[in-house]
């Protein structure tokens, strides 16, 4: 695929204020839209939540991912999950709650949040294509632990737009991590979601507060029109 312009720049409608940004110096990563999230029987139903909640930002997000493939630019996947022996696991992780539903115990899709089984792969809508990364991650942040900035810098890319789930726990570490490393994020609303909608509301104000501390939030709609504007 053909990269973006990196010498054009669209504006995107968004708060605290509207941004500019090159789509060639900007890639989309969609955060753990992963069926252990998302699906009855992954990790997300075992921590005791309601996973329906997140299919909210799955159409969304489909079309981001639509548009930013038609653009030509980065789309970087993430996905949160361990070695099947759990070595890169943290003993408090794993030992958290019901002994039966930990990290590791055996489910409907597999091996709870491990890699390779079902349940640690992503949603069939949101799939990765052929020659997008995927960055397997053993925390909740995309740059811990992973080559995530190596990815970015080689690429000169400067701006991520964001997506995926959920909002204040792998997103906001995600974008609070970018932010310390000068990465300028726009965090797509409706494209992020969380078992907790209150937690959803806060996490985004958590990023446009104080003039955008750790970054921009914006509709999927001012991202796409933005796009399209081009
Ligand atoms: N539990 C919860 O809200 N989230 C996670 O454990 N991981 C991610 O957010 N991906």
């Amino acid at each position: 695929m053909a990269g973006a312009d990196d010498s054009k720049t669209i504006q995107i409608a968004a708060e605290p204020e509207p941004v500019s940004v090159a789509p060639g110096r900007t890639a989309l990563v969609i955060i753990d839209m992963q069926r252990d999230f998302l699906e009855p029987g992954g990790f997300g139903a075992a921590l005791g939540n309601d996973v329906s909640l997140l299919k909210a930002a799955v159409a969304p997000c489909q079309a981001v991912l639509a548009a930013a493939r038609a653009a030509g630019m980065l789309v970087i996947h993430t996905r949160e999950g361990h070695r099947a022996d759990l070595s890169d696991a943290p003993p408090l992780k794993v030992e958290r709650g019901d002994e039966r539903l930990r990290i590791g115990a055996p489910g409907p899709m597999g091996r709870i949040l491990i890699r390779g089984e079902a349940g640690h792969d992503i949603v069939a809508e949101l799939y990765p294509a052929a020659g997008e990364p995927v960055i397997d991650k053993p925390g909740k942040g995309a740059f811990y632990q992973t080559d995530l900035e190596l990815m970015l810098r080689n690429r000169r890319i400067d701006n991520l737009i964001v997506c995926g789930v959920t909002t204040e726990v792998c997103v906001n570490t995600t974008v609070r991590e970018a932010n310390d490393r000068g990465f300028r994020c726009i965090v797509l609303a409706d494209c992020c979601a969380s078992y907790f909608p209150e937690f959803h509301e806060a996490g985004l104000k958590m990023i446009k507060a104080q003039g955008g501390i750790f970054g921009s939030v914006a509709s999927s709609q001012s991202f796409l029109s933005a796009l399209a504007r081009a």
